[in-house]
């Protein structure tokens, strides 16, 4: 914060709703299909009545990882509400401390996180993306396809996407259904970035033959291929390879970043803000890959204009040198809860906003309109209550 000491926070409430909305056409990978993205928002406000927003990137199901929206809300509800109760006054750097003997759950933990930091933020009135150290006023936009039903459909996602300007192309694939789609975008696109999402879909075991093919298609990495606690089996592809393998899900701290990077389990580490638990955990990682010259990039969980603010805040750190899966809110949404929607540049970048916070206003008519469950945990003092 510019060497300025922040002044604690006094929480006045932390306010949690459940939203759904459909999303304009599913999203598959290999662990499912996304129709209807049920999202957990978190509002932290204080006692001088400003509002931090925080994501909680945790889907429906456990099948990206271990949490869901409903243990979020439980973790949140039962074991953050408490230890932000019993602290007096907090700021943002210590919040990831403070919740530090909450195993796991990161995804629950890192919205708190994020909406106290996007708080303080507005509180030092400064744009969030300076307020967490960043330095880039533009980042660079990639996209992520999810399975599609025919080689033909992904051709033409690609071609949109490539003429809207993106600067990196992500495929998602599964067993069976990958070296064909490798193949067939890149004879029609020798030159672009290209990259493959396995959400840990494949095994050493089963699967090494298949890695090697795809080693041929000069992909700017493969993301995730084995299962998250398999960082040896990583390590021992990554020899093999000359493709970068990235790694997504393995990485939920800068515990296990180190790990990775010490066995040689990756070339390139995708930071996701939720999976990390927040801002704190995040630049730790990211602090961490620049001292070992490994390139970080900012992965996304189909978020809302919430998430994607914050995204658009961590790829302004220096590091982000790869274009994220940060990406417009169009590519999702109908309508955003955020107004204006975040939109990219026909050189496929976005603009760190100059406004304190976030950036991006909450539509609140539009948020209560999708919002179909909330809770609200009071800290106030029993006699200041109304
Ligand atoms: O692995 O990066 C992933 C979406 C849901 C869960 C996991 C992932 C993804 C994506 C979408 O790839 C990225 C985006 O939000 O655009
Ligand atoms: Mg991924």
């Amino acid at each position: 914060m510019m060497g300025e000491i922040a002044l604690p926070i006094r929480l006045d409430c932390l306010e949690l709703r459940e939203i759904k909305l459909a999303l304009k056409h599913p999203f598959e990978t290999s662990f499912g299909t996304t129709t209807n993205r049920r999202v957990m928002i978190v509002t932290v406000i204080d006692h001088s009545g400003a509002v931090g927003y925080g994501e909680c990137v945790a889907m429906d199901g456990p099948f990206y990882n271990a949490e869901t929206i409903e243990t979020a809300w439980i973790i949140v509800t039962r074991h953050v509400a408490t230890v932000l109760a019993q602290a007096d006054g907090i700021t943002a750097p210590q919040v990831s401390q403070l919740l530090d003997p909450i195993r796991g759950n990161r995804m629950a933990t890192g919205a708190v996180e994020a909406a106290i930091w996007d708080l303080e933020a507005q509180l030092a009135d400064e744009p969030l993306w300076k307020h967490i150290g960043g330095e880039r006023t533009e980042v660079a936009c990639g996209v992520s396809i999810g399975i599609q039903p025919s080689v033909t459909a992904l051709l033409e996602k690609v071609a949109r996407e490539i003429e809207r300007g993106y600067q990196r192309i992500k495929i998602k694939i599964k067993p069976g259904v990958d070296v064909k789609l490798v193949e067939s975008v890149r004879v029609k696109y020798p030159d672009i970035l290209l990259s493959v999402d396995a959400n840990s879909a494949y095994s050493l075991d089963r699967d090494l033959a298949t890695m090697k093919e795809l080693d041929h298609y000069g992909l700017l990495m493969i993301e995730q291929p084995f299962r998250p606690g398999n960082l040896l089996d990583h390590a021992k592809l990554q020899r093999e390879m000359k493709t970068s393998v990235c790694l997504d899900e393995s990485i939920t701290s800068v515990a296990d970043a180190s790990d990775a990077i010490e066995l040689r389990a990756c070339k390139i580490i995708n930071i996701k803000l939720g999976r990390v638990g927040g801002f704190s955990e995040a630049k730790k990682i990211q602090e961490l890959a620049i001292e070992n010259s490994i390139p970080i990039w900012c992965g996304g969980m189909l978020e809302t204009g919430i998430g994607r603010a914050h995204n658009i805040a961590l790829s302004t750190l220096p590091g982000f040198t790869l274009p994220g899966d940060v990406s417009a809110s169009s590519r999702y949404w109908v309508e955003d809860i955020v107004d204006p929607p975040i939109t990219v540049s026909p050189r496929g970048t976005i603009t760190a906003p100059m406004s304190s916070g976030r950036g991006f206003e909450v539509n609140t008519q539009r948020l209560e309109a999708c919002t179909v469950r909330r809770d609200e945990l009071s800290f106030a003092p029993v006699s200041v209550r109304s």
